[in-house]
């Protein structure tokens, strides 16, 4: 990825750093193996951003380590798993190559600001209230498809949780 085109994707992500938006429901849950999956989401995006983020929060109750290894997508583009962290008071992101470990009897959450599923180069750029496929796969739980709905521009959670099996 070249460098303009990451700090792009970068502004894309954190132009709109807006204030926590309260959690008016309890989200559905989707489980898989040990895995629980909660509140799942996208967001809208800019015209012409280079990319988006994906979100999702992952609980294992099970008692051994698992994964996320992967995600894919058919939006176009590739999709990574990525960390976001601040280095010397600047936003940075990584792609995760070894993926995401989900500790026995823990929760990741994949939130704004921190990991996310990175969709870069998606053929069009997503709009608030449509649905976005995604395939998370995991080492030991599998692979579930999910679909997130695309939430505002800038919103740090789903308000109405719409989370379904794909
Ligand atoms: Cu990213």
């Amino acid at each position: 990825m070249s460098l303009k085109f990451f700090a792009a994707a970068l502004a894309a992500l954190a132009l709109f750093a807006a204030p926590a938006m309260a959690q008016m429901t309890m989200p559905a849950s989707i489980m898989l193996g040990d895995l629980e999956l909660t509140n799942a989401f996208t967001r809208a995006m800019p015209p012409n951003a280079p990319a988006g983020g994906g979100f999702v929060t992952i609980t294992n109750h099970g008692t051994t380590d698992d994964r996320l290894v992967s995600a894919t997508s058919n939006v176009g583009g590739v999709v990574e798993i990525h960390e976001m962290t601040m280095v010397d008071n600047v936003m940075q992101m990584h792609s995760l190559p070894d993926g995401l470990v989900i500790p026995a009897g823990q929760t990741v959450e994949l939130k704004p600001g921190g990991y996310h599923i990175m969709f870069i180069g998606v053929d069009k750029p997503f709009a608030e209230g449509e649905m976005v496929p995604v395939t998370l796969t995991f080492e030991h739980a599998g692979s579930v498809d999910l679909m997130l709905p695309v939430a505002p521009l800038g919103a740090t959670s789903m308000p109405a949780m719409q989370m379904s099996n794909g």
